[in-house]
């Protein structure tokens, strides 16, 4: 062959990098040949006994999926094929299964997937699929699952402008100005992306609403999406503006007990309604960070959740009222204000409202406790908000694997009804006979082509969907799954890439926020170490307000000498957070202030457990580093790059924050940092410049 001949072949057959966009849904030609033909042996054809726009996408996927798996051709039979090898979509009543959920297994010869409903069969579809895609054994395949919780939402805290609050991964996906002319390809592959995790409802905007949402212009945009959406069984829902009726209805109050402010936001469901009629409802952000609300009439949260609730109970929506709320007191604890808040509210909301709770008292933080209302309102539906988006964890640079965060929230026992009666069972509505259950991730999405700036981000969005469809699912299942979907299924590889991310989490407690501290990031942006914030717009947003370092020890003191926040959890649970002695380590400064000098469980002193936490973190994140090196050879050359950038970048601003927290606690402690530690070689001041800089405009 002529030297241009060969190079032209070269680069006609030099694997195409892999951009990420396609998720887990990548459906690349399967590695392992042996499997690749069994499969390709027992699968032939697909034949659906109904037809629905559902249906269809079902089927597909699944020619899609297969065509690129097995590099072979599946074609949809009118009837079912007697070669055998047909995978049967079946509608039928099975009463173990509830709508959406579906059995799959094999019979002479063919693979069923059933359902009661389209629904299941979608569902049913993408789980075929990962079977192949995992390399399990379908012989003897016999799956039957239900969803644990029926709404499993994302919210999208996207502005019209297409800016996204706390987004990391580039613009918003919702391009509102060419909306609805112009539907991009993407609307469809993310609705694709989403049923596949058992997603089923999206909040497009921000909680922090513009009232423009409410307008005939905008949502004609909004149904356009919706249309795109419908097939793959996602409603839309909208964060509202609980001011609109002011704001774009040209009345005088916004008062939810006005009469003419009830009947315009009658008015307007009704015209939601007739533009989308499977429109999902609202959710609410009200008297909270000065968004507007029904405190600002002298009325309550019930008052203005109701007047919402009633309007949309006739179209069978549903309203979302968020519970983060709390008010600006030096000398109060923010931990406790949305209880003291919302608790008495028990039994007063109306049928078709839910209470958003996000998953601890605080904010997101790398840490925290599970939030006490959890457990604490039998007579009111809670959902669960998780974030997705890494708003407090390093942004889209760091890597954090959120299942293992996730799932500590889940399976926290809250005693309300004794031993075992965990945030799950409160959240999927068992515990307490809720008459709907809920769960959402704060997204973590953008118009990125990966569509989450960190390749591996892309696994905190698959993980939420997995989890509010099945949370006793494993963090180690779930990435297993993902890694084997989306990176490499070599088993060398699988296993390395899951060590890491396993640990991710509590890698990046220990260079943040070790031992229980919480809330040392930068002022406004959440980036980088401020510990030594003592002065904000209010003074919960300052660090100080809840390290309270002195030259005696560090920690909130939230036990009955204290806040006693401990005192809204379970006599159980305040008899082990409650007390120093019993308090687990990694909630010791969240409820405690402890001395510097004093003697923890693993033998060292507050101070020096600290100083080997911050060390022990970074020092972890330069081995993850060396462990992904040697994975290069098996996984794509683009993705591989990134991620080893990525984690440079991870590893200078841990040691960042190990260097700011660890130099600016020694100003209280007195004490030298211990042997063998190496000293910063920063100075506390240069370090504090860094975050200076770092907020400028
Ligand atoms: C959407 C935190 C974030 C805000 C966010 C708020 C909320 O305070 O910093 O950006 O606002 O939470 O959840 O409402």
């Amino acid at each position: 062959m002529q030297p241009i001949a060969l190079l032209f072949a070269l680069l006609c057959f030099e694997a195409k990098a892999d951009d990420g966009y396609r998720l887990w849904l990548k459906y690349d030609p399967l590695q392992d040949a042996s499997k690749r033909a069994s499969y390709s042996k027992s699968i032939n054809s697909v034949y659906a006994s109904q037809e629905s726009s559902t249906i269809s996408a079902a089927v597909e996927e699944l020619q899609m999926g297969l065509k690129g798996l097995l590099g072979k051709n599946i074609t949809l039979v009118k009837s079912m094929d007697s070669k055998r090898g047909n995978i049967v979509l079946k509608i039928e009543n099975n009463e173990k299964l509830s709508e959406e959920g579906y059995r799959i297994f094999s019979q002479n010869g063919n693979f069923y997937i059933s359902s009661k409903s389209e629904k299941g069969l979608l569902y049913g579809s993408y789980e075929f699929l990962r079977q192949v895609q995992t390399l399990q054994d379908l012989s003897k395949i016999n799956i039957e699952s239900n969803p644990k919780i029926k709404l499993r939402l994302l919210n999208h805290w996207d502005n019209p402008n297409g800016t996204i609050e706390r987004g990391y991964a580039g613009a918003s996906l919702w391009k509102w100005h060419e909306l609805p002319y112009v539907i991009d390809p993407r609307y469809k592959d993310y609705a694709r992306a989403n049923a596949s995790i058992g997603i089923n409802g999206t909040v497009l905007n921000n909680v922090n609403a513009s009232a423009r949402f409410m307008t005939a212009e905008y949502l004609e945009k909004v149904e356009a999406l919706a249309k795109v959406f419908r097939p793959y069984q996602i409603k839309v829902f909208l964060s509202v503006r609980f001011s609109a009726p002011r704001n774009v209805g040209g009345l005088p109050t916004a008062d939810p007990l006005d009469p003419q402010v009830r009947q315009w936001w009658k008015d307007k469901a009704k015209e939601i309604y007739s533009i989308i009629p499977d429109f999902g409802g609202f959710v609410v952000k009200a008297n909270s960070e000065g968004e507007p609300g029904p405190q600002d009439y002298n009325r309550t949260h019930v008052d203005g959740a109701n007047m919402l609730a009633e309007a949309l109970e006739p179209f069978n929506g549903i309203v979302m009222w968020r519970a983060f709320v709390y008010k600006a007191d030096p000398n109060g604890d923010r931990t406790k204000e949305a209880y003291y808040e919302f608790k008495p509210f028990d039994g007063q909301f109306h049928k078709n409202v839910i209470v958003q709770v996000k998953n601890g008292p605080l904010d997101f933080q790398p840490r925290e406790p599970f939030h006490p209302l959890f457990g604490a309102m039998p007579q009111t539906p809670l959902m669960m908000e998780f974030q997705l988006t890494q708003e407090y964890l390093g942004f889209a640079t760091h890597l954090v694997y959120e299942a293992p965060m996730f799932k500590e929230v889940l399976d926290a026992d809250t005693y309300a009804k004794g031993k075992g009666s965990t945030v799950a069972k409160v959240i999927d509505g068992s515990l307490h006979n809720y008459r709907f259950s809920a769960i959402c991730g704060v997204a973590n999405t953008g118009s990125d082509r990966n569509w989450t700036g960190h390749p591996i981000g892309q696994v905190n969005w698959y993980t939420l969907g997995r989890l509010a469809w099945d949370y006793s699912l494993s963090s180690e299942q779930i990435a297993e799954e993902w890694i084997k979907m989306t990176l490499t299924t070599q088993p060398k590889a699988v296993a390395t890439i899951k060590d890491m991310m396993l640990k991710s989490r509590e890698v990046m407690v220990n260079y943040m926020t070790p031992l229980g501290l919480h809330h040392l990031m930068g002022e406004g942006i959440h980036y980088g170490p401020q510990p030594w914030l003592d002065k904000s717009g209010r003074p919960d947003w300052t660090s100080t307000y809840y390290h309270r370092a002195d030259t005696i020890g560090l920690g909130f003191n939230r036990s009955a000498t204290g806040s006693n926040a401990v005192g809204l959890y379970a006599p159980e649970i305040q008899a082990v957070w409650g007390s120093e002695e019993n308090c687990p380590l990694e909630f010791l400064l969240w409820f405690h202030h402890v001395r510097w000098d004093k003697k923890l469980p693993t033998g060292k002193s507050l101070w020096d457990e600290l100083c080997f936490r911050y060390y022990g973190g970074a020092e972890e994140v330069k081995k993850m580093q060396e462990q992904w090196i040697p994975i290069k050879p098996f996984i794509d050359k683009e993705i591989f790059t990134d991620v080893l950038g990525r984690l440079q970048i991870q590893h200078r601003e841990a040691v960042w924050w190990r260097d700011a927290c660890v130099l600016y606690f020694q100003t209280f402690s007195k004490k030298p940092i211990p042997e063998p530690l190496e000293k910063p070689k920063t100075t506390l001041e240069e370090l504090k410049k860094l975050v200076l800089i770092y907020q400028m405009r």
